[in-house]
C-alpha cells in the first residue's frame, strides 16, 4: 500500500509516534511518504521503502505570515497524484486536518479519491484547538475526515466534549519499540552520572509550561532529603532556564544536569530508576511509555491518558497536579529499597509490552484497509 504521513517532524510526541509508525509500515512492505517541513528527527536511517517530500514556503516580501497551510495542501496534492498514494494519515490535527481537507477536494475535482485518516494527538484539541481562532476550522476538518483517531480514551472523550463530532473517533493507543528500549544499561555512562550509586531520576519533554518542570526540581529536593540521587533532564524549552535557576537558588545544581535534546534517549532511559511526569494534561505521555520499556518506573500526574498506561502502585504512582508532597513520599517509596525497585522496574516493563509496536502497528492497517482494498 502507498500511504502519506503528514506529521510535525520535531521532537513532539505526535511526530515521533508518526515516524515511529511510519517506519515499523516501510518495515512491513508499504511504501511510506513523509510530507513535512523538515526531515523527521526520527527519520534517520535509509529504508528503501520511505520517501521523504518537503513541504516548502514562499517567502516572497509580501507575506508576514508565510502561507504554510497552503503549500502543504499543494505538496499534499502533487504527492498523492504523482506517487499514487491510496491514502493519507495525518497526525495532529491543525494545520494538517485542514489541509488535508482542501487536498482531498482538489483532487476530488481532478477525479481522485483519497481517503484521510486524522489522528488526534492532544494539544490539537485540549489547548490549542480549542482556542477561537481554530476551533471551527478544527471541528470542520476533523468531521471531513474519512475517519478519525485518538491516542487515548481520555482524548477520544475530551474531544467529543469540546467539538461537536458526528462521527466515531477510534481509540489506537500510542506504541513503543520494546526492543529498541530495552536496552542494557552502559555502566561508563553510569558511573559519570552516578559515581557513587546514587539513583537516577529523569524527565523528558518539551519544557511548555503544561509540563510544570518547576514541580521535577521540587520532587527531586524532597527526595534528595532522604536518598542520595541525580536527576537528568532531557530536552529543550521555553522553561528550561527557570527549572536550570530554580535548581541554582536550591543548591541543586550539583546533582541536576541539562542534557538538551537527545536523538538517542533510550541511552539515557537505560541508566534510569525513576522517570517522572508532573504534566497538567497529557493525553497519552508517549514518553513515559517509553521509560517503561526501559524498565523504569513512572510517578505522574493522574490526568488525561496517564492512568491508561502508568498504573498506581503497580508501574508507579498516580498523584494529583502540584501535590509535591505526596509525589516526594511517592518517590522515595519507589527507590529507598531495592527489592521494591526491582518490582517496580519488572511490572512497568510487563506493562509497556502490552502497548509493543507489534500489537499496535495491525490495529493502524487494519484501519487503513477499510478504506483500500489494495492491501
Ligand atoms: O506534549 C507535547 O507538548 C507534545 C505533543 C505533540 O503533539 O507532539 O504531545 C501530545 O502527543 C503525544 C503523542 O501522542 C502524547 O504522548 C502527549 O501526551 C501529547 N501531549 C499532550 O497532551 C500535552
Amino acid at each position: 500500500m502507498r500511504i502519506g504521513i503528514v506529521c510535525y517532524p520535531t521532537f513532539g510526541g505526535s511526530g515521533v509516534l508518526a515516524t515511529e509508525l511510519g517506519k515499523a509500515l516501510a518495515d512491513k512492505g508499504h511504501q511510506v511518504h513523509f510530507i513535512t517541513y523538515q526531515q523527521p528527527v526520527r527519520l534517520n536511517e535509509f529504508n528503501a521503502n520511505i520517501f521523504y517530500h518537503e513541504v516548502r514556503v514562499s517567502n516572497y516580501p509580501l507575506f508576514d505570515y508565510p502561507p504554510y497551510e497552503t503549500a502543504l495542501s499543494s505538496t499534499m496534492v502533487d504527492v498523492i497524484a504523482n506517487e499514487h498514494l491510496d491514502l493519507l494519515h495525518v497526525h495532529y490535527a491543525i494545520p494538517h486536518a485542514s489541509a488535508a481537507y482542501l487536498a482531498k477536494k482538489i483532487l476530488a475535482s481532478q477525479g481522485k479519491n483519497i481517503p484521510v485518516v486524522t489522528t488526534l494527538h492532544g494539544t490539537d484539541i485540549t489547548l490549542v484547538g480549542r482556542d477561537k481562532t481554530f476551533a471551527p476550522v478544527v471541528a470542520f476538518s476533523i468531521n471531513e475526515s474519512n475517519t478519525i483517531t485518538a491516542v487515548s480514551q481520555n482524548l477520544r472523550d475530551e474531544t467529543y466534549k469540546i467539538f461537536d463530532i458526528r462521527k466515531e473517533i477510534e481509540v489506537i493507543h500510542n506504541f513503543v519499540d520494546v526492543k529498541r528500549f530495552h536496552k542494557k544499561p552502559i555502566d561508563a555512562f553510569r558511573k559519570v552520572i552516578a559515581p557513587d550509586n546514587e539513583r537516577i531520576l529523569v524527565h523528558a519533554s518539551n519544557f511548555r509550561g503544561i509540563k510544570r518542570v518547576q514541580d521535577v526540581v521540587k520532587i527531586f529536593s524532597e527526595v534528595k532529603k532522604k536518598i542520595s540521587a541525580k536527576l537528568l533532564f532531557v530536552g529543550d524549552g521555553p522553561d528550561r532556564s527557570m527549572a536550570e535557576n530554580m535548581a541554582r537558588e536550591m543548591n541543586l545544581s550539583d546533582d541536576i544536569r541539562f542534557l538538551g535534546r537527545q536523538e538517542q534517549i533510550e541511552e539515557v532511559l537505560a541508566i534510569a530508576d525513576l522517570f517522572i511526569l508532573t504534566s497538567e494534561y497529557e493525553s497519552f505521555g508517549l514518553s513515559a511509555l517509553e521509560a517503561m520499556a526501559a524498565e523504569t518506573p513512572v510517578l505522574s500526574t493522574n490526568v488525561g491518558g496517564l492512568p491508561e498506561i502508568n498504573e498506581d502502585g503497580i508501574t508507579g504512582y498516580l498523584c494529583n497536579v502540584g501535590d509535591i508532597e505526596t509525589m516526594g513520599k511517592k518517590a522515595i517509596e519507589i527507590l529507598e529499597d531495592g527489592e521494591t525497585l526491582k518490582k517496580f522496574k519488572a511490572r512497568a516493563f510487563a506493562q509497556a509490552k502490552k502497548f509493543d509496536i507489534h500489537n499496535i502497528v495491525p490495529k493502524y492497517e487494519a484501519l487503513y484497509n477499510r478504506f483500500c482494498k489494495c492491501l
